[in-house]
């Protein structure tokens, strides 16, 4: 694209500034500039405009949804148990895989750098990515089975989250099981609507939300590559979460054995503002999730006859997607989710400053795809067994309220399996590549108690 192409189709869509600008630059910075111009698709930033202007958050009509409880499952342990068998044998033959999105910084907890590279565990300061990648590799070794690791990540720690995984030698895992690849980019605009520089000759974008990954995966050929191997479901996670069972037989199980395209495990929000998605029926009978940010507190808070909330069971980022459901909404490359948009604060370049400016940011929610499977359930999980995100610097989700739950959690598995815990012991932690869960852990374990605890090799 030469500058006159450029100028017409910026002029055409009313971002006239950027030709004035563009026409301030020495020929070869206006080159650059113009070679990431020429890759904006004007249209969709149109669309987002639009989407920015519009006040009007959901407004579909909503009821709540039916969600399988773990007391249901354990009234019918014939079920429970052929879920459980029909979901080992799925991961023994390879047909799973294990996807956390980790396209985030760690920018609210005040740690530059990938969020997964940040330490969280009590005792050994095992960092996100550690505990995660040897909960997969435990995985491998109790199932006796191959089970590829798939990573997305951002610009802006893509590099940084590769060089994490090669100076810990992937944390024992087969590298070439480890598949590393960035999401997409989306343009940012001030709050007129303009597109904003990054740098003299760079586009400020932002990435483009974990809604982003699915199109991603496809992308990057990882979904091919899987799939050629065998893999038929996808485990997928968000990268804060240090409790969460990532290989989980039954999960796997209940979404085979019911014909689930999407699956999502659900808990029971802690109280009517807790900053979590909620799952709904929307009147066309489909479900979805509408995000906690986009309701009125009259929903929130809304009661049940029984007094619960009327509303009460609370996304956490947790789906097993099959991959077929994947392959069969993608549409010239990329699975079409609608946008959503923030205000934030944008570091921008201007006249030749870093400065700070309102604008828009838009961003893909990966839950606005339930509505496209033909078959979706949605499992019970407990917050204690399964959901600790460290999200903030102090308070709720912060690293302090998740040691504590990570704590409580593998006490209460020593204590399943009658190991008595000294006073003395402040905080436990046991090694994934230990146990996976209570029943992994071997009754003539010798435990050297110290006031922290760490159980494993
Ligand atoms: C998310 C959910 C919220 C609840 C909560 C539980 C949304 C919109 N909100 O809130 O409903 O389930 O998690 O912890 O999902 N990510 C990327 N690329 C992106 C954006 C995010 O990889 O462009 C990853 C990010 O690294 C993290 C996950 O997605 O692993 C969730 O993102 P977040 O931390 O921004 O979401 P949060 O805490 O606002």
């Amino acid at each position: 694209m030469n500058f006159e192409q450029c100028s017409k189709l910026l002029n055409k869509f009313s971002q006239n500034a950027l030709v004035e600008y563009l026409e301030s630059l020495p020929e070869n910075e206006r080159n650059k500039l113009i070679d990431e111009i020429s890759s904006v698709n004007f249209e969709k930033i149109d669309d987002l405009l639009r989407i920015a202007n519009s006040a009007s958050k959901t407004g579909r009509k909503m009821i709540p949804v039916d969600c399988i409880s773990l007391k249901s499952l354990s009234e019918n342990q014939d079920y429970l148990n052929k879920c459980t068998n029909y979901g080992i044998d799925l991961i023994k033959r390879g047909a799973v895989a294990a996807f956390v999105v980790a396209g985030g910084q760690g920018s609210r907890l005040g740690f530059e750098g990938p969020k997964g590279a940040f330490p969280v565990s009590a005792v050994k300061n095992k960092t996100l990515f550690q505990l995660h990648a040897e909960k997969v590799l435990s995985a491998t070794r109790k199932y006796n089975s191959n089970i590829p690791f798939l990573i997305m990540t951002s610009k802006a720690n893509h590099s940084a989250t590769v060089a994490e995984f090669e100076k810990n030698s992937y944390f024992g895992l087969d590298h070439k099981n480890v598949h590393i690849f960035p999401q997409n980019m989306i343009p940012s605009l001030d709050i007129e609507g303009k597109l904003i520089l990054s740098g003299k000759t760079s586009l400020f974008r932002n990435p483009d939300g974990h809604g982003g990954s699915l199109t991603a995966l496809e992308s990057s050929g990882v979904l091919d590559k899987i799939m050629s191997q065998g893999v038929e479901f996808i485990s997928y996670f968000q990268v804060d979460n240090p409790l969460i069972n990532i290989i989980d037989p039954l999960f796997f199980g209940i979404h085979g054995i019911e014909n689930s395209e999407l699956s999502s495990k659900a808990l029971i929000k802690a109280y009517p503002d807790e900053k979590v998605g909620i799952f709904v029926k929307y009147d066309d009978s489909t479900v979805g999730v509408e995000e906690y940010s986009d309701l009125p507190k009259e929903v929130l808070s809304a009661r049940d006859s029984d007094g619960s909330l009327l509303y009460k069971w609370g996304s956490i980022g947790i789906h097993v997607f099959s991959c077929s459901f994947i392959k069969r909404n993608i549409s010239g490359g990329e699975i079409n989710l609608p946008f959503h948009v923030a205000r934030k604060k944008i570091k921008a370049y201007v006249k030749g400053e870093i400065k700070e400016i309102e604008g828009f940011k838009f961003e893909k929610f990966v839950f606005d795809s339930i509505p496209l499977a033909e078959k979706t359930i949605i499992l019970e999980t407990l917050r204690e067994n399964e959901f600790a995100p460290v999200k903030n610097a102090s308070g709720v989700d912060s690293l302090e309220s998740s040691r504590e739950l990570m704590n409580n959690l593998y006490r209460s598995w020593l204590l399943e399996k009658n190991y008595s815990i000294p006073d003395f012991v402040k905080n436990i932690e046991i090694s994934p590549l230990t146990a996976l869960c209570s029943n992994d852990l071997p009754s003539d374990l010798i435990v050297d108690w110290k006031e922290n605890t760490y159980i494993g090799i």
